[in-house]
């Protein structure tokens, strides 16, 4: 069985947002922070360019101990020897994405409804993207929030992992946290951060505080 490394703070790339630096060092950066899961995706860029990324990312990821996972293209995350893929709902299903990655690969499928969640499970998911949980500007047709209470349900329904992902932020991950959520996924507040350590570190104290509060 595949799993996800046992963090919290799972972090996705976009070039575009990332204040002039490139993706490399986004994520040199994030990885020198202490993040454990990081995931490539970029929407704009040539197949080329992203496999030329990809292959430098993923061992930078090996060497710093951390999952690499590739969204959308399986053929780069085997390429690349990645840890994992990432599909959404108009990619290739999960059970045809095992055919191909192999039994290793760690496969995570977004769900935003009940029955995509369903059949996200039944097709063999190893984790489930779930969002976009608050509203966002970074994915344009991310559609409608789904709210804190579609994390709980799912929390409560599934033992697989969950990654919560949407306008998550320093301001409100203590509100995902309190849904049964343990991974969330950024973009905005990781890579457009002036100081990306400095975010890693204030989202884990807001995670901490929390804890502490529940255990006081
Ligand atoms: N899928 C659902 S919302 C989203 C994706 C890729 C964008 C998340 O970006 P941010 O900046 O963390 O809201
Ligand atoms: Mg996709």
């Amino acid at each position: 069985m595949v799993k996800l490394p046992q963090t919290d703070i799972y972090a996705i790339t976009c070039e575009k947002l990332s204040r002039g630096r490139d993706n490399l060092e986004v994520v040199k950066q994030l990885l020198a922070a202490g993040v454990k899961i990081i995931q490539y995706r970029e929407k704009e860029k040539t197949k080329k360019e992203k496999y030329r990324q990809c292959l430098a990312l993923s061992k930078m990821c090996r060497e710093a101990g951390a999952l690499f996972i590739v969204n959308d293209d399986v053929d780069i995350a085997i390429l690349t020897d990645a840890g994992g893929i990432h599909v959404g709902q108009d990619d290739l299903p999960a059970d045809a994405v095992r055919k191909l990655v192999g039994p290793k690969m760690i496969i995570g499928v977004s769900a935003g409804t009940p029955q995509e969640a369903a059949d996200a499970v039944e097709h063999g998911a190893d984790y489930l993207g779930v969002g976009p949980v608050f509203g966002t500007g970074t994915k344009e047709d991310a559609g409608k929030p789904v709210g804190l209470d579609f994390l709980k349900f799912v929390a409560q329904k599934y033992r697989l992992p969950l990654v919560a992902i949407g306008g998550i932020n320093a301001d409100n991950i203590h509100l995902v946290s309190g849904a049964g959520i343990k991974y969330f996924a950024m973009i905005s507040a990781l890579v457009a951060a002036d100081d990306i350590t400095a975010a890693v570190h204030g989202l884990r104290r807001r995670l901490k505080a929390r804890e502490n509060f529940l255990t006081d």
